[in-house]
């Protein structure tokens, strides 16, 4: 290998310390460092680990978070204007502390010092644990919304849960897929700061009944609610924002009928149990299941948050205590449900408002309709919420009831509309019939919510042709889309500083807060010098990532071979299924024809499959099987090598995706909603395979359709395929090397050892394949084709890279806050940039 990754290291430094740190702030930042190891944690120079050394630098660069947070309360408070909740039962993290640094701008500083104190950052920032509270897409999204929030100065909070266990970690053993608990806190966090003068009190359970104060709602059971803070400081704004997760905590008094009856060490056993409301987060992605743990989880998060809104409403400068009104609630309150988890919200504030707060019917509903907003990530059925009717009368009595009069009064509209049509009214029911009753949670939040919205183009469309259709009908009015975005702090100047200062270097800085800047880019796609530093810039990502896994993993790849990546979730609709039979397919091709005519690559597939998804880990296997049998056969050599990269999660897509030559983003058609993996490629100057799904149709919009590879089926043409009947056998007798690849799967040449290990895969192909992976395949192997001969030419390929990154600019998460700040919340971001706290004439005292 041409370079270690010392030289890379180093060679990087020299470019992150062009710019001079003042010695005055490295000084300060020594000396607060070592204050901290030796105060906070107790050790010296001779017995401090790199673990140690992480937490000494995260709480130095903490306290210089603290002032900058206080004041964007203190401002927001002074300016009274409309909150903004973003209510979430998954925050995907990742890594604070690199974040940290560069949004306050004291990354240089923090380097310097700690090279000056003979310490390698790299090494420092690799000990932090992910913040894994999340599965995938939805819950990076809920992470990139807070950044761009913050950076545009709103007043923004996300609420969400503290899982004591996050994402599970995932082992792979002779190919199969292991889960080990994800234990995030086991040596503490550095960043959270816990609040238990603000705990809340949440109940399940009981009976519909009158009290002595009237509450409808008795014989409970509570758990606490502990809120810890997470800072989200904006980028270059010094504003501070909170991320408030909640944990549980059973009351002292929790069974103490058990404890009178004199079992009290089953009564301290039982507070466990229901300390478990926060224990783990559940690892499905789009695939719901009806767990009563899982319903208590999304109430728990919206009882504490609702209770906690309406503290700081009440709380507000102009609020009157002597007449209690309700009525500029949703002038000062935004609520946003990141699916349909936390519907909940929309019986809870009927509930508070009606029992609590005595407001009549229409008064309270107005309210909760004009206070709330929906956003749906998903179209698949499977993962839509149905929750059973008889679980929700046990655990949430008063809910259901009030569920049922939003049903019935909602159902008299759709009378009034359509009179007598009772299949319509059928079909848009909260409660659904069939198999025991249930609450169908979508059409909860699209009765109970003022905007409906789809996150991308064309998922926004379907959603109001497809499973929405009829509740389109009836309020057209409310349905938008807004395509998603990714933080261009995190996936490009944080996660690729050589790309970001080449950039940087040619149209200025002002890109990182307007990402549309990078259209500027544009006239350099034939400039041959820029060309090169930009396939310069790529090769070293690629050698340093190369590096990575020999030194983690002991895998050696050829760092000049195209790395082809599909990262993300491992689901059926995803078809990593069909980035096997390609990888077969070119496996079949180096074994019959002149290896030498043949581009090398390095395909490598990434990611985590839901515990109980049995394809999904059948998939996992068989990508190692099929690495197994290319990667050890010396015809091969490294033309093509094929790497599962274990434990995907949002750090190791920091090293993949500013590496990456080829992106995978291959679904069928109609069931990718979004994506935005795809996104945080194209950014950083990778090229896209993709379908015409989700957001990739809108990538391909702004890039221009010769500087995107196309294949397969369009949503028409899936649907009417369907219409006229879908044999996907006709496609195997009809392709050679498509019966060849499937055919190798079935005849065990992937599993020798274990003969029929992956019938299923094969008769889920042959008999059903209900994602179409055999009739898209020939285009497929086409395009990858035309991805090949362009690769042969790195100048072409660079120039395309280049357009690619220069046309990324919509895709910024901060266009897309933009977009519902205006268009669902009512608010216009201030863009304020506040002062730092030593600029300011009096400080922390006031
Ligand atoms: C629901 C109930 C019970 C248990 C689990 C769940 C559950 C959990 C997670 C259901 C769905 C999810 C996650 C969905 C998700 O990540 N969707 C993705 O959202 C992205 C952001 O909008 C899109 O880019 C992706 O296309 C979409 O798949």
């Amino acid at each position: 290998m041409a370079l270690t990754i010392e030289d890379i290291r180093a060679k990087q430094r020299k470019i992150s310390i062009s710019g001079i740190a003042p010695p005055e702030c490295v000084n300060n930042i020594k000396n607060n460092f070592n204050k901290h190891l030796h105060f906070t944690l107790v050790k010296d120079r001779q017995n401090a680990t790199a673990r140690d050394y992480f937490f000494a630098l995260a709480h130095t660069v903490k306290d210089q978070v603290c002032g900058r947070w206080i004041r964007t309360y203190q401002h927001h408070h002074r300016m009274d204007s409309k909150n903004i909740y973003y209510l979430s039962l998954e925050f995907y993290m990742g890594r604070a502390l690199t974040n940290t640094m560069v949004n306050i701008g004291i990354s240089k500083e923090c380097d310097e010092a700690m090279y000056q104190l003979g310490l390698d950052i790299e090494e420092l920032e690799s000990m932090e644990e992910d913040a894994g509270l999340g599965n995938g897409g939805l819950g990076r999204l809920a992470a990139c919304f807070l950044d761009s929030m913050a950076t545009l100065g709103m007043p923004a909070y996300g609420y969400g849960i503290r899982y004591d266990y996050g994402i599970f970690e995932q082992k792979i053993e002779h190919g199969w897929q292991f889960e080990e608990p994800d234990e995030w806190l086991r040596f503490g966090n550095p960043w959270e700061q816990a609040r238990p003068e603000y705990v809340l009190p949440v109940n399940f359970y009981g009976r519909i009944g009158q009290d002595e104060n009237g509450k409808k709602w008795v014989g409970c059971q509570t758990v606490y609610a502990l809120p810890y803070d997470t800072p989200i400081p904006g980028y270059g704004n010094n504003t501070v924002n909170i991320m408030r997760l909640w944990s549980a905590k059973a009351p002292k008094s929790f069974n103490l009928q058990v404890f009178n009856d004199g079992s009290y060490l089953q009564a301290v056993y039982d507070r466990y149990l229901a300390e478990n409301i926060t224990r783990v987060l559940y690892p499905n992605d789009s695939i719901f299941e009806g767990r009563e743990l899982r319903l208590k989880q999304e109430y728990f998060l919206v009882s504490a948050s609702l209770q906690d809104i309406i503290r700081r409403y009440k709380g507000g400068k102009n609020f009157d205590y002597e007449r209690v009104s309700f009525v500029a609630f949703p002038e000062k309150t935004a609520i946003q449900l990141n699916d349909t988890h936390p519907a909940l919200a929309v019986p809870e504030l009927m509930r508070i408002l009606l029992d609590d707060e005595g407001l009549t019917w229409e008064e309270a509903w107005q309210i909760v309709v004009d206070t709330c907003a929906y956003t749906n990530h998903t179209l698949l059925p499977e993962a839509l919420e149905r929750w059973p009717v008889s679980l929700m009368q046990q655990l949430l009595p008063r809910h259901l009831q009030i569920i049922y009069l939003i049903n019935h009064l909602f159902l008299e509209k759709v009378e009034e509309k359509w009179p007598g049509d009772v299949d319509r009214k059928r079909r848009m029911s909260l409660v659904e019939e069939g198999g025991g009753k249930s609450i169908n949670m979508a059409h909860l939040c699209i009765v109970g919510s003022h905007v409906v919205n789809g996150v991308a183009k064309i998922h926004s469309e379907l959603l109001k042709t497809s499973i929405f259709k009829d509740f389109y009908e009836m309020y057209p009015e409310r349905f938008q889309n807004k395509t998603n975005g990714i933080t261009p702090r995190r996936w490009l100047l944080m996660c690729n500083p050589t790309l970001a200062s080449l950039i940087s270097q040619r149209i200025g800085e002002e890109w990182i807060t307007n990402l549309d800047l990078l259209r500027n880019l544009e006239p350099l796609a034939s400039e041959k010098a820029f060309l090169r530093r930009l396939i310069q810039v790529k090769q070293e990502n690629k050698q340093k990532f190369a590096c990575y896994l020999e030194n983690e993993f002991n895998i050696s790849i050829n760092p000049s071979s195209m790395f082809d990546v599909q990262v993300k979730r491992i689901h059926e609709y995803k078809r990593q299924l069909l980035n096997c039979l390609h990888i077969i397919t070119m496996y079949n091709q180096i074994k019959k024809h002149n290896p030498n005519d043949f581009v090398p690559r390095t395909v490598m597939i990434g990611g985590k499959a839901a515990p109980g998804y049995y394809m999904a880990k059948l998939t996992i296997k068989l990508i190692n099987n099929i690495a197994d049998v290319v990667n050890h056969d010396p015809d091969v050599g490294d033309k093509l090598k094929v790497v599962f990269l274990e434990n995907y999660r949002v750090s190791l897509a920091e090293k993949i995706v500013p590496a990456t030559d080829l992106s995978e983003q291959i679904s069928l058609a109609g069931t990718e909603a979004s994506g935005t993996g795809n996104m945080k490629f194209m950014l950083n100057g990778a090229i896209t395979i993709g379908t015409l799904d989700g957001a990739n149709v809108e990538m391909r919009e702004e890039v221009g359709e010769e500087n995107f590879f196309l294949f397969g089926m369009t949503v028409e043409e899936v649907e009417n395929l369907r219409k006229e009947g879908y044999y996907p056998r006709k496609y195997y007798e009809e392709n050679a090397d498509l019966r060849e690849a499937i055919d190798q799967i079935n005849s065990d040449f992937f599993s020798p050892e274990e003969p029929g290990l992956f019938r299923d895969i094969f008769n889920n192909l042959m008999f059903s394949d209900h994602y179409c992976l055999l009739k898209d395949y020939s285009s497929y192997i086409e395009c990858q084709h035309r991805v090949s001969e362009l690769y042969r030419n790195p100048l072409e390929w660079a120039s395309m890279c280049l357009r690619n990154i220069a046309a990324s600019g919509k895709f910024s998460s901060d266009r897309t806050i933009m977009e519902y700040a205006t268009e669902i919340w009512g608010v216009d971001p201030s863009g304020i940039k506040l002062l730092a706290p030593h600029e300011e004439s009096n400080n922390i005292e006031d």
